[in-house]
């Protein structure tokens, strides 16, 4: 071994015989300033040393390019510094001394200017070297950077306006009205006020287990008393708390409201690492926040909803601004199921943020969230319909239809739903919203809509042009749906659509009634001799799900039918009959059993939706009036946006 500082390198031996004078054994870097020459080194050496130089002259130019700041060392920060020091930090040199060091300080100042113009030289091409970057990363396709960039600079100017408008208060310009019909009066008849209260004892049953079990997490098991967490929300919590918010405003439930803002206040966090479901999170959150808000004029949940909207934003970062189905809520990169056709977005959970944002927009000042579900809109107007049909699947990147699935119920269902509520929802102004609901009704109505020999009408699936006679019990909103749109449907269509939604809850009504539990199945067939039964067995559960009830709940308001009404109560008994647990409720596996088998979830859309729209089946139509309030896919109420010169009282005559 040589002596001096030596460092093996990779412990890899040199050539057997060494040679070339070089030190035998390892090949080893020498440290030591003078031991060796660099035209002394072996070609291996001189090799390694060249690798090591160069990858340094890399790392320096990359951190100039990348680390952060590095645009503002481009611009100057960095070559503004003061010129070096000089080389001699000893005191000038005395007088006569000068000529003997003349030379030297001459020859400084020479390589100062030089260094000076090679820096110029550098920093000129590394400026121009950034702009070319820039321009190479705008013309990326679909302008996702500019998207980004305007995005950023939106929010941040946003953020500088709510900071100026003081915390705690509202954005300028935007407007908290009272709520109208937020609570009504009791029932006169005391039947009816009965059953209203058994309505809210259950609510009570459900919340009251869910605190007492689960609080703080996204849901209840009734039967293990623990809580249920479901992969939708990510590390987001509280779920069950923001979906009943508005369902315990409505019913009066005071104390539950207090506690749930409470938890709200403190708990409620969006900044974690999460990747969730982008329709889920915005239809009962999102959604959840906003009623909330609406109800009680209380700005936390205005805070919350903001914040939760801005932090779905970059879901829209596709090519097309189709959003992704899945977001990293911390990173903000997106994908979609694995599951969908082709890599592609599922109709129904794209085309169900419309509400929500658009109240987004509202709440904040801020147009992004509504310049987000109109470009949905653009995108889709653009396409060719098979049929006039929307298929469930759209490929994000290039715009184009995946699969050619059609339904009205799972992955199809609430687009259709959010087509109809966005034009209520304006005021009736949003035409195009109106155009594209009735169109898309007509063309489900030629192709889609069939009746049993037996006389059940009946919404069937399509797949590629062939039917399949299954209906889905999430098809069944369709009834409220069609009650819904009667009144905007063409003059002579009015009644039609009434008469539609009337068939279809009675074909839903009898999938419940065709049960042994009298609880409606998954799913329920109209082929191989049966109607309205469910065939398979991973057909037969109930997830304590609300269409049905939902649609009972609008035909009551538009037909007061007492029907209705019954058929309500009917779901109630059986609830209670079957899903009620010591520690809340829960669904069933198989609806044709005589004896429950418990799957042992408390969905947080039975307090949200069930119970609700149980409840105002039993309330006065005072109660959240259909013309002032929309309720999103997850019955959570929100105000009409009222034209420019409308006021609330002008709009309730
Ligand atoms: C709810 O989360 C919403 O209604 C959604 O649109 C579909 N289904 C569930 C309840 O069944």
């Amino acid at each position: 071994m040589p002596g001096g500082s030596l460092l093996p390198l990779g412990g890899g031996a040199g050539p057997p015989g060494g040679g070339g004078g070089s030190a035998g054994g390892a090949g080893l870097l020498l440290l030591a300033p003078g031991v060796r020459k660099l035209w002394g080194f072996r070609l291996t050496e001189k090799f390694v040393l060249l690798l090591v130089f160069s990858g340094f002259i890399t790392l320096c130019f990359g951190a100039i390019f990348f680390l952060p700041d590095s645009p503002k060392l481009l611009s100057g920060v960095f070559f503004q510094q003061p010129p070096p020091p000089p080389l001699q930090r000893s005191p000038p040199p005395p007088a006569g001394e000068e000529q003997q060091h003349g030379g030297s300080l001459a020859r400084v100042r020479e390589e100062q200017q030089q260094h000076g113009g090679s820096l110029a030289r550098i920093r000129e091409e590394h400026e121009r070297a950034l702009r070319e970057a820039k321009d190479t990363l705008n013309r990326l396709p679909g302008d996702i950077q500019g998207d980004i960039r305007r995005d950023k600079e939106r929010l941040a100017r946003d953020r500088a306006g709510a900071a100026a408008a003081g915390a705690g208060k509202q954005l300028p310009g935007r407007v908290f009205r009272p709520p109208l019909g937020a609570v009504g009066k009791e029932p006169a008849d005391p039947a009816v006020r009965e059953k209203r209260d058994k309505i809210k004892e259950m609510m009570k049953f459900a919340w009251d287990n869910y605190k007492r079990y689960a609080w703080g997490l996204n849901e209840l098991k009734p039967v293990q008393k623990q809580g249920h967490s479901s992969n939708l929300f990510g590390n987001i919590q509280g779920a069950t708390i923001v979906d009943a918010l508005d369902t315990l405003h409505i019913m009066e439930m005071k104390d539950e409201f207090k506690d749930a803002k409470e938890w709200v206040e403190k708990n409620l966090e969006f900044n974690v690492n999460a990747e969730v479901s982008v329709f889920e999170v915005n239809i009962r959150f999102v959604g959840g926040l906003l009623s909330a808000y609406y109800l009680s004029g209380e700005e936390v949940f205005r805070r919350k909803a903001v914040e939760l909207g801005e932090k779905l934003l970059p879901a829209f970062n596709t090519p097309t601004g189709i959003p992704w189905a899945l977001l990293n809520i911390k990173s903000g990169i997106g994908r979609n199921w694995p599951w969908a056709s082709g890599g592609s977005s599922i109709l129904a959970e794209f085309g169900t943020l419309h509400l929500e944002f658009i109240h987004l927009s509202q709440v904040s000042g801020n147009p992004i969230f509504a310049e987000k579900v109109m470009n949905i809109r653009k995108v889709l107007n653009r396409l060719d319909k098979p049929q006039g049909l929307f298929p469930n699947y759209l490929n994000p990147n290039s715009g184009q239809w995946g699969q050619h699935h059609v339904s009205v119920g799972g992955l199809g269902d609430s687009f259709y739903e959010y087509l109809l509520k966005a034009w209520l929802m304006s005021d009736k102004t949003d035409e195009e919203a109106k155009k594209m609901y009735y169109d898309a009704v007509q063309a489900i109505e030629t192709h889609l809509i069939r009746k049993s020999s037996g006389g059940l009408t009946y919404i069937a699936e399509w797949k590629g042009g062939l039917l399949e006679h299954k209906m889905g019990h999430l098809t069944c909103f369709t009834g409220g749906m069609f009650a819904l749109g009667a009144d905007g449907a063409p003059s002579d269509k009015t009644g039609h659509h009434i008469e539609l939604a009337a068939e279809i809850a009675r074909t839903c009504h009898e999938s419940y009634d065709r049960t042994t539990m009298k609880l409606g199945p998954e799913a329920f067939r109209f082929d191989g001799g049966v109607e309205a039964i469910a065939t398979r067995q991973n057909e037969k559960y109930y997830i304590l799900r609300p269409e049905v009830i939902e649609t009972y709940m609008y035909l009551w308001r538009f037909t007061h039918d007492p029907k209705y009404r019954q058929w309500g109560w009917e779901a109630v008994q059986a609830l209670e009959k079957y899903c009620r647990v010591e520690a809340g409720y829960s669904g069933v596996r198989d609806v044709y059993a005589s004896h429950p088998n418990h799957d042992d979830v408390q969905q947080s859309f039975y307090l949200a939706e069930t119970l609700k729209y149980l409840y105002l089946l039993f309330s006065d139509d005072d109660l959240l009036p259909l013309e002032h309030w929309i309720f999103n896919t997850e019955a959570h109420p929100l105000p009409v946006v009222l034209k420019g010169d409308r006021t609330i009282e002008a709009a309730s005559k």
